[in-house]
């Protein structure tokens, strides 16, 4: 933790200036100070090389306004016209660039991850990797610079952050050894055991092709009609159901590589692994209720808390484990199939096992360039890691390149800055659309003598990938997939179990909210279905909240027997302290009340890698803290914790009451829109805090001796109590399951 942003305030824009007139030309300015993490922004190689002139990020030279052939420009707000009044010319190049340029600026969004976010930062080895995996970057001490992008699947580019929604948690390690992307999620399981089946499970999960509704949302007939008929599902649907749906940030969610992969030593000895992301902030969701709130008051939510902690140095970090399986021909571990998507193996049979750590310290400098035209592919491996046969990844292997052939406009994307590998490359891929490089020599194909043999093959196993000789099992050329993956329902069960009381009600209140906005009673009869089948208990807490019988199961329960894992610990999210870094504090403060702490407070809380926000009825400043937010901007969604220094007052002239029922306040009573902001972090199970006049108010708002209330005298002695409250993420006995 090296510095800390004290409030979200906006930056100081640019010195204003006069119009540019022809007659005058416009003198250049400095543009503004990078941001903190974005000083030193240029790339570098992970072994430290300069970059070179292809690598340059610097699009922008000279202070000059310049064609796209560097001729320099005096004018760009007014078109060459034939007279003042007259039309505008042909001739104008200058124009003509301008807006051919413009309407060419979008390029087609990725059908599935559309909206995401993404930050660079770097991947230390432990070097535990080494007995199973010759991968230079999982070496002891070896530094890899990485790019990240974390994303919503079912949403457009423009959709809201908080959609209940698997995310993505893509990540390229630009290695010595060539480029590996772990494309992974965060949630163990999918959808789909054979990759022809993502077409139709992304068609239905997309809005309804005749009125495009609703936008990022699962709860609609066709996602539901589909994953009711398409029993594979369940299992997938019910983690996201569950609080992983909404989480509370990217920094605090889990990664899964979800597929088995190969991993080879030096030897060439071979193990099966499963690849896990753990949080160092550990694993914290968003409540159902602040999801849908914040999708108005803050679509990009989750976006803007990734930057703002990096942007205060807060740098989110996670450990990459593993779980490691001998590489036998079942290819199965403790009766579960390794090659079967919809399952994942319970840490308990197979622990995970730290092997590095990525931290994220550094916000992207141009959106477009970085985050949108990343192409990431998981058949972007390095020696030492391979791919198994798992049919979903098998397709996998095949999607990728071809839908970034049309997203990025041709076979050059590997070209781009930001995909470019930072090992040296000598491919003998030629020409194409958008081709960067002057090739030197004449004879990019092999065998040649013309350019004395080059490029050479590298010697077998010398870190060249080399292709495993692994035995392809016999069998028939047939449609179908193994038995091993029929069983649809007792890892659905598993996950229930292991749920905690109000995590098992946030589930109930998903499957009763996205059930419920389906219009064909079909449809949500036959989810009852699915449900009884997994748990009996959960189907009848659905069917009540719906108002309909519940079904009794028609797959038998076979997982009750000797050995099975029947619940399973880490997959609950309760339980557990954890850091608060980057945690959002809102204090509200009254400018005419007793504020002589709150400079003091204000820099506690970032030096305790936390941000701060100072609420208060109007802009400027408060005893020389910046105002974050005024009452008019403030939502409680945003903050983890609130602190009450102060209770701002009604003025006589206040709004009505934000309760149509109770009347305009009268002057003297505490701010309506204060008495929201307490409300709903009350509901929300969030810390509150008060002490001097700010005690009035949330005692009025809250029940008396309530959970996770902390009052009073001394505001720093509230602040530490508040920041370990935090450590649990929410005051959990206040939801009615928990107590
Ligand atoms: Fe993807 N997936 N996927 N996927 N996927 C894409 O690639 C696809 C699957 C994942 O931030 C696309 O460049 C198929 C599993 C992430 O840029 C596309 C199948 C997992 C991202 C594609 C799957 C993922 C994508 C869309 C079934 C978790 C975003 C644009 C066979 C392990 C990466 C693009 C980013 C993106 C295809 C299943 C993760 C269309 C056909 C399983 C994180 O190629």
């Amino acid at each position: 933790m090296t510095s800390a942003k004290n409030s979200p305030t906006p930056a100081p824009g640019r010195p204003s200036s006069r119009p540019p007139s022809l007659e005058e030309p416009t003198e250049p300015t400095g543009p503004l100070p990078p941001k903190p993490d974005q000083e030193g922004a240029e790339p570098r190689t992970p072994t430290g090389a300069e970059p070179g002139p292809e690598r340059s990020t610097t699009a922008q030279q000279g202070e000059h306004l310049t064609t796209s052939q560097g001729a320099r420009l005096r004018d760009t707000d007014h078109s060459l016209k034939a007279g003042r009044r007259g039309p505008v010319l042909l001739q104008d190049h200058h124009l003509r660039e301008k807006i051919t340029h413009f309407d060419h600026e979008r390029i087609p969004e990725r059908v599935v991850h559309a909206r995401g976010a993404a930050a660079h930062g770097v991947f230390e080895g432990y070097g535990s990797a080494e007995p199973i995996c010759r991968a230079g970057f999982l070496a002891k001490g070896a530094r890899t610079e990485v790019f990240t992008r974390f994303s919503t699947v079912v949403g457009s580019r423009g959709s809201m952050d908080t959609a209940r929604d698997t995310r993505g948690f893509a990540t390229k390690f630009y290695t010595d050894e060539g480029t590996f992307d772990l494309v992974a999620n965060n949630i163990p399981v999918f959808f789909i055991q054979d990759g022809i089946k993502f077409p139709d499970v992304v068609h239905a999960a997309k809005p309804h092709p005749d009125r495009e509704i609703p936008q990022a949302q699962s709860a609609h007939d066709t996602f539901w009609d589909f994953m009711s008929l398409h029993t594979e599902a369940q299992h997938h649907t019910l983690w996201f159901m569950g609080d992983r749906g909404i989480p509370r940030s990217f920094r605090m969610m889990e990664g899964f590589g979800i597929h088995t992969f190969r991993l080879s030593n030096a030897d060439g000895e071979t193990s099966l692994v499963k690849f896990h992301w753990k949080p160092t902030l550990g694993v914290h969701s968003l409540t159902w209720e602040e999801a849908q709130l914040l999708g108005g008051a803050d679509p990009d939510f989750h976006r803007r808390d990734l930057s703002d902690a990096i942007e205060a140095g807060a740098h989110p970090s996670w450990e990459l484990g593993l779980q490691v399986f001998p590489d036998e021909p079942e290819q199965s571990f403790e009766g579960i199939d390794l090659l079967d998507p919809t399952k994942f193996v319970p840490e308990e049979l197979a622990p995970v096992q730290p092997v590095g750590r990525l931290t994220l310290n550094r916000n992207p400098s141009n959106y477009f360039a970085e985050t949108e035209q990343v192409a990431f592919n998981p058949g972007h491996l390095v020696p030492g890691i391979d791919v198994t046969d798992d049919p979903l990844l098998q397709v996998r292997l095949f999607s990728y390149v071809d839908t970034q052939l049309t997203r990025l406009g041709g076979p050059n994307f590997a070209q781009l800055p930001i995909n470019r590998a930072h090992a040296p490359i000598n491919d003998m891929l030629r020409d194409g659309y958008g081709q960067q490089a002057d090739y030197a020599g004449v004879a990019p194909y092999q065998p040649n003598s013309l350019d004395g043999g080059c490029p050479v093959m590298a010697v077998a196993g010398a870190d060249a990938f080399t292709d495993l000789p692994v035995r392809v099992p016999e069998g028939v050329k047939e449609r179908a997939l193994s038995a091993t993956f029929e069983d649809h329902y007792s890892q659905a069960r598993l996950f229930w179990r292991s749920m905690t009381p109000v995590e098992q009600d946030h589930i109930v209140d998903a499957y009763a909210f996205e059930l419920g906005k389906c219009y064909e009673n079909v449809i949500r009869e036959r989810q009852l279905q699915c449900l009884a089948n997994i748990d009996g208990e959960l189907c009848a807490r659905v069917a009540a909240a719906l108002g309909m019988p519940a079904p009794g199961p028609t797959v038998p329960a076979d997982d009750e027997g000797d050995g099975q894992v029947i619940t399973s610990g880490p997959l609950s999210q309760l339980g557990g302290t954890w850091p608060t870094d980057g945690r959002m504090i809102g204090i509200v403060v009254d400018p005419d009340g007793e504020n002589s702490d709150l400079l003091a407070l204000h820099e506690e809380i970032v030096s305790a890698s936390m941000t701060p926000v100072v609420i208060a009825p109007r802009g400027g400043e408060v005893a020389g803290v910046p105002v974050g937010r005024t009452l008019g901007t403030a939502a409680s969604v945003e903050f983890d914790a609130l602190l009450l220094a102060g209770a701002p007052l009604s003025a006589p002239d206040s709004r009505p009451s934000v309760d149509p029922k109770a009347g305009a306040p009268s002057s003297g009573e505490v701010e309506p829109r204060v008495g929201k902001l307490i409300d709903e972090c009350w509901r929300h199970a969030k810390a509150l805090g008060a002490w001097g006049a700010g005690r009035q108010a949330l005692e009025a708002h809250t029940a008396p001796g309530g959970a996770g209330l902390v009052l009073g005298d001394d505001p720093f002695t509230v602040l530490g109590e508040i920041r370990s409250l935090l450590g649990a993420h929410r005051v959990w006995e206040r939801f009615p399951a928990a107590v």
